[in-house]
This record gives C-alpha cells, sequence and structure tokens, in this order.
C-alpha cells in the first residue's frame, strides 16, 4: 500500500513537471538559427505578457496529409550531377529530416524540363498503342530521384501527377507549348484517349514500383502559358471530368485521388461552386480541390470552399518566387510559412512547393522561366545551397506531421499581429507554429490549460514549440 502510495506521488510529480515543458526550435534571420533547437520554457501559473496565443485542444479541425515538393526533370537532372554522397544528402534532407511526405510529378513535359516530350508521339494512335515511357525522358530524370527519395520514406507517401500538356497531336494548336481555348481538338475521340493516357501513365509509373496516389486535372487549366499548356473553362473541366476522365479512373484506377483546378487561390471559389456545386456529374470523381499561390494569399476563397462543400479535401499544390534573382532570400521563406500557416488555417490538409531543387541560375527551364527553389546547386562547384525557404518549410513539416489534427489558437491582442498555427500530433503532442515577419522581437504568452508560458520572438523568425497535451 505504501509502496503504491509513493510511486503515485512520484507519478503525480513526474507528470506535473514533465508536463510543464515546452521544446522550441527556432530559425531567426540575423541568428545562427535555422531549424535550431533552443532552451525548453516552462509553463506557469501567472500570465506574464499582455499578448496572448490561446490553444484549444478540444476544438479539433481538419487532418494533416504533409507537405513536399516537386520533383521535375530539372531537379533531376542537376541531382544526378552530384556524386552519390551529395545525392543521398538532399533526399535525407527532404524525406527524412523535413519529414516530407507528398510529392508532384509533371506528366509529360513542362517548362522545368530541358525540351518538350510525351510518351506517345504518333499523330491519331487514339489507343495509345505506342504509349511507352520510353518515348520521354522520365527513365532517366524523375523516376530514379522518385525511386531513391521512396528509399527514406518507410511509411505513407503521396505522390500525385499532373499534365502541362497533353501530345501535341491531341491540341488543337497541334504543339505542347502554349493553348488555344479550348486547348484540346474537340472531338470524343481525343478526349477519351487523353482520359487513357492518364490511366496509362499511372500503370507505367506503378510498373516502375512508383505507386501514384493522386491526379490534377490540368497544372493551371486558364493559363495560355508560353510553355506547355492546355486551356478548359470550368464547364469543360467537368465535361472532361464526367464524360471521360472520371470513368476511365473509376475502371482502371479507383482509389487514385482526383483533383479538380489546380491553378491560383483568386478564382479558386468560382471553380469549385462551378463544379462542385453545378455540375454533379462531375463533382462524383473529384475528391479534392488543389490550387497556387501565385494570385496572392487570398485564404478567404479557400475557407469558403470549405464552408459550402466541406467533403473535399483543399491542398496547395505549387509555390515558388520568379524571376529568380536573389543569392540568399529571406523574404520568400517567410512568404512560404505565410502561405502555409494561411492555407492550413482555412482547411487545407498540405501544401506543396515546386521545384525540389534548382541550378543557381534557377533553372534549367526550356522557356527560360528561371525561379528559386529551397535548395540551390552550384553546377561548376557542386555546392549545395540552403535558402531560408528550407528552413521555413522545415519548421512546419518537420513537426506538423501526417496524420496530425489542427487545433484552436487564436492570437488575442490589437498590438501584434504575429501569425500562429496549431495542431496535436498523431503522438497527442501539441504543436504550435509562430510567425513574425516583422524588425521588432515580440512577446506573448501561450496559454494551454489555463497556465501560462512567456515567449519573446526575434525580430524575422519563425518558432515552432512543442509540449504535452
Ligand atoms: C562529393 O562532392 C563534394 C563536392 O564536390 C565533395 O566535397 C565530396 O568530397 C565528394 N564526395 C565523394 C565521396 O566523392
Ligand atoms: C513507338 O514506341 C517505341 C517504343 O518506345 C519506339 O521505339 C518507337 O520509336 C515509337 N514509334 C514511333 C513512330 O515513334
Ligand atoms: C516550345 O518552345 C520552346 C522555346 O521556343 C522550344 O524550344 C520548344 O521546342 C517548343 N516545344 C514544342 C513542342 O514546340
Ligand atoms: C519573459 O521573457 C523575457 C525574454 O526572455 C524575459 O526578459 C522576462 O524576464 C520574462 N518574464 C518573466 C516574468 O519570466
Ligand atoms: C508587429 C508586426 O510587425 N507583426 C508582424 C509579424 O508577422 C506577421 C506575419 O508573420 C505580420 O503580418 C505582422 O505585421
Amino acid at each position: 500500500m505504501k509502496f503504491f502510495l509513493i510511486s503515485f506521488i512520484f507519478a503525480f510529480l513526474f507528470f506535473s513537471i514533465y508536463s510543464q515543458v515546452i521544446h522550441v526550435t527556432q530559425t531567426a534571420k540575423n541568428t545562427d538559427d535555422r531549424l535550431t533547437p533552443k532552451p525548453d520554457i516552462y509553463f506557469q501559473d501567472k500570465k506574464i505578457n499582455e499578448n496572448e496565443i490561446i490553444i484549444d485542444q478540444n476544438q479539433i479541425y481538419q487532418t494533416i496529409y504533409g507537405f513536399g515538393g516537386a520533383f521535375t526533370e530539372a531537379c533531376a537532372v542537376n541531382w544526378i550531377k552530384l556524386n552519390s554522397t551529395l545525392r543521398h544528402q538532399i533526399l535525407y534532407e527532404y524525406f527524412h529530416n523535413l519529414h516530407y511526405r507528398v510529392g508532384r510529378v509533371h506528366i509529360n513535359s513542362c517548362d522545368f524540363c530541358e525540351s518538350s516530350y510525351s510518351f506517345d508521339n504518333i499523330p491519331n494512335d487514339y489507343e495509345l498503342k505506342n504509349f511507352s515511357l520510353r518515348n520521354g525522358h522520365d527513365l532517366y530524370t524523375v523516376i530514379p530521384l522518385i525511386k531513391q527519395a521512396l528509399e527514406i520514406v518507410d511509411d505513407e507517401f503521396r505522390l500525385f501527377g499532373s499534365p502541362w500538356s497533353p501530345p501535341f497531336w491531341m491540341k488543337q494548336n497541334q504543339n505542347m507549348n502554349t493553348s488555344t481555348t479550348p486547348g484540346l481538338i474537340n472531338s470524343p475521340q481525343i478526349h477519351q484517349s487523353w482520359a487513357l493516357y492518364f490511366s496509362k501513365w499511372i500503370s507505367a509509373y506503378e510498373e516502375q514500383g512508383i505507386p501514384i496516389w493522386g491526379i490534377t486535372i490540368q497544372n493551371e487549366p486558364a493559363n495560355d502559358a508560353l510553355w506547355e499548356s492546355c486551356c478548359y473553362t470550368v464547364d469543360e473541366e467537368a465535361d472532361f471530368l464526367a464524360n471521360y476522365l472520371g470513368p476511365q479512373l473509376k475502371k482502371d484506377h479507383p482509389d487514385v485521388k482526383i483533383m479538380m483546378y489546380d491553378y491560383n487561390k483568386d478564382h479558386v471559389y468560382d471553380w469549385a461552386q462551378g463544379i462542385l456545386g453545378n455540375r454533379p456529374d462531375a463533382s462524383k470523381y473529384v475528391d479534392g480541390v488543389a490550387f497556387h499561390w501565385y494570385s496572392g494569399s487570398e485564404f478567404g476563397n479557400v475557407e469558403k470552399i470549405h464552408d459550402e462543400f466541406p467533403g473535399y479535401f483543399l491542398l496547395a499544390t505549387e509555390a515558388c518566387v520568379c524571376p529568380y534573382t536573389f543569392a540568399y532570400d529571406w523574404a520568400t521563406g517567410e512568404s512560404y510559412a505565410f502561405d502555409i500557416l494561411g492555407d492550413l488555417n482555412s482547411w487545407a490538409v498540405g501544401w506543396v512547393d515546386w521545384n525540389l531543387c534548382l541550378d543557381t541560375h534557377g533553372g534549367p527551364n526550356h522557356l527560360n522561366n528561371f525561379c528559386g527553389s529551397p535548395i540551390m546547386i552550384d553546377p561548376d562547384t557542386h555546392q549545395i545551397i540552403y535558402q531560408p525557404a528550407f528552413y521555413y518549410m522545415g519548421q512546419i513539416s518537420k513537426f506538423v506531421l501526417p496524420g496530425s489534427r489542427r487545433i484552436y489558437s487564436y492570437v488575442l491582442n490589437q498590438n501584434i499581429d504575429i501569425v500562429s498555427s496549431a495542431f496535436i500530433s498523431p503522438t497527442g503532442d501539441i504543436v504550435l507554429v509562430v510567425l513574425n515577419q516583422s524588425y521588432e522581437e515580440q512577446s506573448f504568452d501561450i496559454v494551454f490549460n489555463q497556465r501560462y508560458a512567456n515567449v519573446t520572438l526575434p525580430e524575422n523568425s519563425i518558432a515552432t514549440f512543442v509540449f504535452e497535451n
């Protein structure tokens, strides 16, 4: 009896002390902090600062799928030139340390390729008899890159494909570059053939040992770009999905998720309304809505989709800064975190960056559309440069693991305008991410179960706090 009482008291003391600990990881501009563990801080019973971030773990929102980037040919050709140590280092950083668990790959070429290609270049081969990965580049570029990345991942990985353009012979302009409206030749045979192409592409990747989790119907369907593109109106995308792509994938690959739209947030709600609200024949095939960041943050448009159509997941599928001009660009890192936290607070389930790596010119890109990426590689010296965006991604992706659920967090005060988002991890820990882009340090209390932790964030910093529930 005595023994039980003593161990009970010890357990209680241990628990109450241990439960006060908050582990802190920080990245801050004018310091050496780059995903750096900082001294633990503690909850106490008395309020310290006027400003507060209030957390309520009993108000639970969406489940997180994860974070990641795109396996582009541009990344692959830079990566393949490195020696095996450096090749492993890049993938280990992303897929082990940063815990990337979502990836994107282009179906056929995109602008971040050395040249244009498709897997069936034979005009009017409607049954795709000549479809083969051997007709494109992937076997020598993105496929080895993806395979080696997947060797590091020991749990679920969500890889999705997005076409920029069908083969030239399916398009009105007979060219993968640029697009008329509509981009596809307006014939049932062509639409059927393009739907079959998705199915064959998924099968071909799976034969390579690369499972495909999802697809988007078309990258940037309203962007008549100089490079590979193919325009659709909302109803054209709905028609293609309802009559061709949806039935084809339901038959051949029923588990592959279908995401609509895949373009900027300025019109994401209009498209969601147009298909999920107006086209039941198409919406029955939709699993999620994909969107890009280039038109601005526009978080309200994302949240409105959740409010009206809560049955569909919301996924941020592309972001980067172009043209690439800055050698070491802190502001891009801050923009990444601002957009990620805003999207997550608006019900997104994840956030996927564009190129995982590029050379220090921001390429290669066959139309000289050079952009930045979190890892850049000097083609001459093979030096690997980690941009601030790498650390800002990590402050979120390393801690907000797949299966985490967002919980209530609220910044209470008029004086500061920090951005935060909170989660409960699959192991039950609370994870709080706080971003401040200001040039002055910011102080606040983290408030949890009526207890308070005193925090001061340096200027231009992001911090992640982890503590037991
Ligand atoms: C790989 O390349 C880097 C940079 O050129 C070099 O420092 C390193 O020694 C090389 N490692 C091996 C095992 O060759
Ligand atoms: C058809 O595909 C095969 C296998 O990839 C390829 O060798 C051949 O060149 C293709 N035929 C044409 C006319 O492109
Ligand atoms: C697309 O445009 C680029 C740049 O003008 C050119 O190099 C490429 O061959 C074009 N692709 C096709 C399929 O015409
Ligand atoms: C709160 O944190 C700041 C900065 O670390 C420190 O200067 C201050 O003494 C702390 N206040 C209390 C009451 O712990
Ligand atoms: C006081 C201040 O400048 N706060 C900034 C902190 O960072 C957020 C975004 O991370 C900005 O919106 C605030 O203006």
